[in-house]
């Protein structure tokens, strides 16, 4: 940590998912203008109805615009999906819900990508129109998308395997395929952090796309580095992690079980009442379901404190 940094930390949170995004909202509250870098999963990005979709960046982008639905987490609160009602109506069998206002948004990305703007610049061009001033960057500028290979030997994309297959078929492995270069821009936020924040993100599908982009890991090794537990009591509070880790790491999910994962990343974790371990760095043991925006602030104040006190 650097001398000037004491008292205004200059910290980069890896994020992926509606858990990534609550945590984001909670420090975009609590921390001042210039001290929070977003870095984001692209993993998860596909074409539906020839649009390029980035579900990560936009539950985040959407989440600090005030926009998200609480209980969902993605997409926008109160959208209508008519344009999705008329597809079906003419037979269109869609089974990823894109809503009417969410649509502006895909159709705004895949423009400017056509015309060869980068992602980067795309994404801070659509916080800008939703009032969003916090950088939020997606990981990389070329694609990387993520597949998982079921135990029954079947490879789907991610969102056919979450959300049309409802993520029912066992996992095996998940693979990433593209790219494995960041963005000048993600390099750049790492190499002037004090703080890494591993969001409680999906660590097989969120956070190892980023982590294992060149260079990334090595950064974020060198840098301080917090992770929050996105297992809380043996449960994910979202998603199909509870079940990932046992399928692929063949152990229980447990807070521990996701360290373990980050095994030589972490300076410190949190994790929720009744789920600390012995470790060999410092548990911050406190609630950690934030839901609501009280609770992501109280969270996360929590969260600089135990940082800063590493
Ligand atoms: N998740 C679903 O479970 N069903 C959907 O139909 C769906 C649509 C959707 C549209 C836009 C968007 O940004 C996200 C959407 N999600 C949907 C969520 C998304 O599949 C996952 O939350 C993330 O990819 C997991 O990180």
């Amino acid at each position: 940590m650097t001398a000037h940094s004491q008292n205004n930390l200059s910290i980069v949170a890896l994020a992926g998912g509606v858990g990534g995004a609550r945590l984001v909202d909670g420090l975009d509250r609590s921390l001042p203008p210039g001290s929070l870098t977003v870095v984001v999963n692209t993993g998860d990005d596909f074409r539906r109805w020839g649009l390029h979709i980035s579900p990560d960046l936009d539950t985040v982008m959407y989440t600090l615009a005030g926009l998200s639905p609480e209980d969902r987490g993605w997409g926008i609160d109160g959208d209508t999906f008519h344009v999705l009602a008329e597809a079906r109506r003419r037979g269109v069998d869609e089974w990823f819900q894109l809503g009417d206002r969410d649509l502006v948004t895909h159709l705004s990305r895949t423009g400017s990508l056509s015309q060869g703007d980068s992602l980067t610049r795309v994404t801070a061009n659509l916080c800008k129109t939703l009032g969003v001033v916090r950088p939020i960057l997606p990981m990389t500028d070329a694609p990387r998308p993520t597949s998982i290979v079921t135990q029954a030997g079947e490879e789907f994309v991610f969102q056919e395997w979450l959300v049309k297959a409802r993520a029912a078929p066992a996992v095996k492995e998940v693979r990433r395929q593209g790219t494995d270069e960041p963005s000048p821009a993600v390099l750049d936020a790492l190499d002037t952090a004090d703080l890494v924040v591993i969001c409680p993100s999906n660590p097989y599908v969120s956070i190892d796309p980023i982590l294992t982009l060149k260079g990334v890991t090595d950064a974020v090794r060198n840098t301080r580095t917090v992770a929050v537990s996105p297992i809380l009591g043996g449960q994910a509070v979202k998603g199909p992690l509870a079940t990932m880790i046992p399928e692929i790491s063949g152990y229980a999910p447990s807070a521990k079980a996701v360290a373990m994962h980050y095994e030589g990343l972490l300076d410190g974790y949190a994790v929720h009442p009744g789920d600390a371990f012995d470790a060999p760095f410092p548990i911050l043991e406190t609630n950690t379901l934030i839901q609501s925006k009280e609770d992501r602030v109280r969270f996360a104040r929590e969260l600089i404190e135990f940082a800063r006190s590493l």
